[in-house]
């Protein structure tokens, strides 16, 4: 990541809330506090809006839900004038729709960036945050919104020898902002997770060679991307209002049109023909073939059946055809991948698969890196490692609640919240998109929109109260969590190796991070207890002080 570059005096001020990213989680929060009235201060360590979508710039990169559905809907304004040029579009055209969106709402003035959050600490006396930053800023804030996303922070493994490399390194997560030009190199791709996956096709166009590295395949579907039409567009625009409520009322955010029937119900032949249908359109919707594929071991070696068959019908060479073809994880359990001319890619004479099951990485070398078996001559180095997660974001930065407790220490053994939106013992702190909400299973921007929208009003409900001081209590926290992790075993999730599982950090705790229970049930539950004032949450001050001092 950069360094900040810009010189400046360090700021001290106060707002009502200091909102901590500013990609699409952040850049909402801001528009619905100026709502509300109230002072809020965007802060971010890049150097422009766009989160996710601003450090991934890796070639290749695009969202892998349609972009007439990942987006705000909001306002209709926006999303009546802005026009995506593809059906899956490119991460270079989601930041202008971020800049775009920054723009229309004229976010700006508020928003702060090249500035790290490195610390946090509740006042315990006075109710409200002190919040730190790299460049000596001082922000105090009733509130603390962490918008801090979900893949933000980047990890590269670590690798013995990882310094002494000579030639270039890159993480797929913090791409740099220049071109980068592998003509004629020989590069090495570790990891074939989905920024793998959309990455190499394009790097494997350029460079002399690519040597992909897999310790797990992964599955992925085509996307069947397309420029976006005039009649599709217009199909999608002319009903955006019902379009965006029906995504809230499915699983995960996005519109499949599922098949509510078993895979098993049907005779094998109908199956194949429903698989062969939802692989030709394209896209994560596959999942979407038969209403068991998570729930039942069976019906899920069917559709991934379906799947290693069709790899080994695109790649030529029968050895690395076996080797891409997952076996190790039920289809859907680690994010299922969605690609243009993935498998295909294998059969260029440039590329090359090592399969790492027998013999992992032991180091990096000077010139290029060593397994157990064979040594490699590298030019560059291209990390498609992953992230920490859902909570390395929060974690790494510092954050104080009452009683001296940090979060770090809190969520040594796994994240616990209450909804996702807050943790107990930290006061007046929300989260958007945070651990033990659908977030990273869903769709993200209905997601945002859930929970910016579940914010603001209780910050609303806060202000109309005279209530100084809102956090989850314990019980309704572990009640969530213990609820949480229920749903997850009903399904076939916790059979994966998974980043949602935290899996891919060595000593990262193995729980399951995101809330399974689907988007729609989400949101009845979290209307349900703001509906009823806000149960299973602590709130002191104003009315509420009044009436339990009543009672
Ligand atoms: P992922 O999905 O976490 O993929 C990371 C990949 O890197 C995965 O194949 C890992 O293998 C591999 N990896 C991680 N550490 C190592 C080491 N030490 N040696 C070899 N290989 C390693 O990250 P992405 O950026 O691709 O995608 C993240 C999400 O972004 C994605 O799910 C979409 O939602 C968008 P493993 O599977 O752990 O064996």
């Amino acid at each position: 990541m950069p360094d900040a570059t810009q010189p400046r005096p360090a700021i001290e001020a106060q707002y009502d809330a200091v909102i901590v990213g500013a990609g699409f989680g952040g850049m909402y929060q801001l528009h619905r506090l100026r709502g509300l009235g109230m002072t809020a201060k965007v802060v971010d360590v890049a150097k422009g809006v766009g989160g996710t979508w601003y450090w991934n710039r890796y070639p290749g990169a695009r969202c892998d839900v349609e972009s007439m559905q990942y987006s705000f809907g909001f306002s209709d304004e926006i999303q009546q004038e802005w026009k995506w040029p593809e059906l899956f579009s490119a991460q270079p055209d989601i930041l202008k729709y971020a800049n775009f969106v920054a723009d229309k709402l004229n976010l700006w003035p508020d928003m702060l960036f090249e500035t790290r959050v490195e610390g946090a600490k509740f006042d315990e006396a006075a109710n409200q945050w002190t919040v730190r930053t790299n460049r000596g800023d001082t922000f105090v804030a009733k509130f603390l919104i962490m918008a801090t996303g979900c893949l933000s922070s980047a990890r590269v493994p670590d690798f013995k020898g990882l310094s002494g490399f000579k030639g270039k390194t890159y993480h797929t997560g913090a791409w740099p902002h220049e071109p980068v030009d592998f003509t004629g190199l020989r590069v090495g791709v570790i990891g074939t997770g989905s920024s793998a996956i959309q990455s190499i096709p394009v790097i494997a166009e350029q460079a002399a060679s690519v040597t992909v590295f897999q310790r797990t395949p992964n599955f992925s579907i085509p996307s069947r991307n397309v420029p976006m039409t005039e009649a599709y567009e217009r199909q999608w625009k002319e009903k955006y209002p019902e379009m965006r409520e029906m995504a809230r009322q499915t699983r995960n955010g996005v519109i499949a049109y599922p098949n509510d029937f078993s895979a098993l119900s049907v005779s094998p032949e109908e199956r194949h023909a429903i698989y062969e249908k939802r692989w030709e359109s394209g896209g994560t919707t596959f999942m979407a073939s038969f209403n068991d594929l998570i729930f039942d071991q069976a019906s899920n070696d069917t559709a991934a059946d379906f799947v290693r068959g069709k790899i080994k019908d695109i790649v030529k060479d029968p050895a690395t055809a076996e080797l891409l073809a997952p076996t190790s994880h039920p289809i859907g359990t680690k994010r299922i991948c969605v690609d243009t001319r993935y498998f295909e890619t294998y059969n260029r004479p440039n590329v090359r698969l090592v399969d790492l099951r027998p013999a992992l990485i032991e180091e990096l070398t000077p010139t290029g890196l060593k397994t157990a078996a064979e040594e490699f001559e590298f030019d560059a180095i291209v990390f498609a490692t992953g992230f920490d997660a859902m909570t390395g974001a929060l974690t790494n930065m510092g954050v104080e609640g009452t009683g001296g407790v940090t979060l770090e220490a809190e969520w040594r053994d796994g994240p616990r919240t209450y909804l996702g939106l807050m943790a107990a013992q930290f006061p007046n702190m929300f989260m958007i998109t945070g651990p033990g909400s659908p977030s990273v299973l869903s769709n993200m921007m209905v997601s945002i929109e859930q929970d910016v929208n579940w914010i603001t009003g209780c910050m609303a409900h806060l202000r109309a109260n005279g209530v100084a001081r809102m956090e989850a209590t314990r019980e309704a926290q572990e009640a969530w969590v213990l609820h949480g992790i229920e749903v997850a075993n009903k399904t076939l999730y916790p059979k994966a190796a998974s980043w949602y599982m935290g899996a891919n950090i060595p000593g990262k705790p193995r729980v399951f991070m995101p809330y399974i229970g689907g988007i729609a049930t989400y949101r009845e539950k979290c209307a349900e207890i703001a509906a009823n004032g806000y149960t299973g949450f602590a709130l002191t001050g104003g009315i509420a002080q009044v009436a339990r001092a009543a009672e």
